[in-house]
């Protein structure tokens, strides 16, 4: 990637997250640490890797993802709003009564959302299942799929480690959102999973640790991930993602207490400014009452 594609990655990314924080901010409370860190992967994957089509979310021939950690929802809901799956207006309907974006992910509901997630450990079994079923078909493609530090204690994910490893499934690219953060506390003092690399390379898969807010860095780790895709060499890869949880938020920014938290137009507005964003959602700052 060269400097200008990077440079309008960025740009894009700001918008998005400008768009989550004042989505949630509108509601007045959500998961605002874990959706802003992995906004720049979604801008990465929604913007250069994944092969789709917003006018048609159901296409069968689709790159798909799986957001295992449904609780970021939000912040996937920003970017595909962005990309035309459905008007801008709708984020401010989130997880509101008869809306179409619940706080967690539902794909009986939201167009563009391949999978529905929430009870954490099971996504990756949903996208193992899913990236099998294209295998056999005989159909191209990738299966992305986004897990949590936290939901990494899980056990579920480790039988779903065997699956894929033991399926060669190659075109299965999951990403860990090492944010170093879960819901009470420091990962590390809650289940310290020591050398994470390590853990998935011993259960077969093709593993590696990159910055997660480094545009280039995670590009260069998705291209070589797809190359694992070519006969002799076909294994899952796993992109462990260094980030930091809150990512963009003047008033959170990598606070542990960000988790799932209240906040309202006065933090929205501060947290725009900082960003250098204007606000594009919430009708008393677009017309700046
Ligand atoms: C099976 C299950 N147990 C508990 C929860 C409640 N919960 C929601 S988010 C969360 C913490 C997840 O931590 P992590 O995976 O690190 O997410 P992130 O830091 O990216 O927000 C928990 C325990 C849940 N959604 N599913
Ligand atoms: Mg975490």
């Amino acid at each position: 990637m060269n400097t200008h594609e990077i440079q309008a990655l960025e740009r894009k990314a700001r918008e998005i997250r400008g768009l989550t924080i004042e989505e949630i901010g509108y509601l007045g409370v959500g998961h605002i640490g874990g959706a802003l860190s992995i906004v720049d992967l979604l801008v990465l994957l929604y913007h250069k890797h994944m092969n789709i089509n917003p006018k048609e979310p159901g296409w069968p021939e689709r790159d798909m993802l799986v957001l295992s950690k449904g609780h970021a929802g939000p912040a996937l809901y920003a970017t595909l709003a962005d990309k035309g799956y459905f008007p801008l207006d709708w984020l401010l309907t989130l997880n509101k009564g008869g809306t179409n974006l619940p706080s967690h992910c539902d794909r009986t509901k939201t167009p563009g959302i391949d999978m529905t997630t929430g009870s954490l450990g099971q996504g990756l079994s949903a996208a193992a299942g899913l990236a099998l079923g294209r295998a056999m078909d005989r159909k191209p493609g990738f299966v992305y799929c986004i897990i949590g530090d936290g939901e990494s204690n899980e056990g579920q994910v480790w039988e779903a480690a065997m699956f894929a490893a033991h399926r060669k499934l190659s075109n299965l690219i999951a990403f860990a959102d090492w944010n170093g953060m879960q819901i009470d506390g420091l990962t590390k003092e809650i289940i310290d999973m020591d050398d994470i690399v390590a853990k998935w390379t011993a259960f077969g898969w093709h593993a590696r640790m990159v910055d997660g807010h480094d545009f280039a860095a995670m590009d260069k780790a998705i291209e070589e991930a797809k190359r694992r895709a070519a006969p002799g060499i076909e294994r899952p890869s796993m992109i462990v993602l260094r980030t930091i949880k809150g990512k963009g938020a003047s008033f959170c920014e990598g606070q542990v207490t960000n988790h799932n938290m209240s906040y309202g137009i006065p933090q929205t507005k501060e947290a725009l400014a900082a960003l250098g964003v204007p606000a594009r959602l919430i009708p008393e700052l677009v017309h700046g009452a």
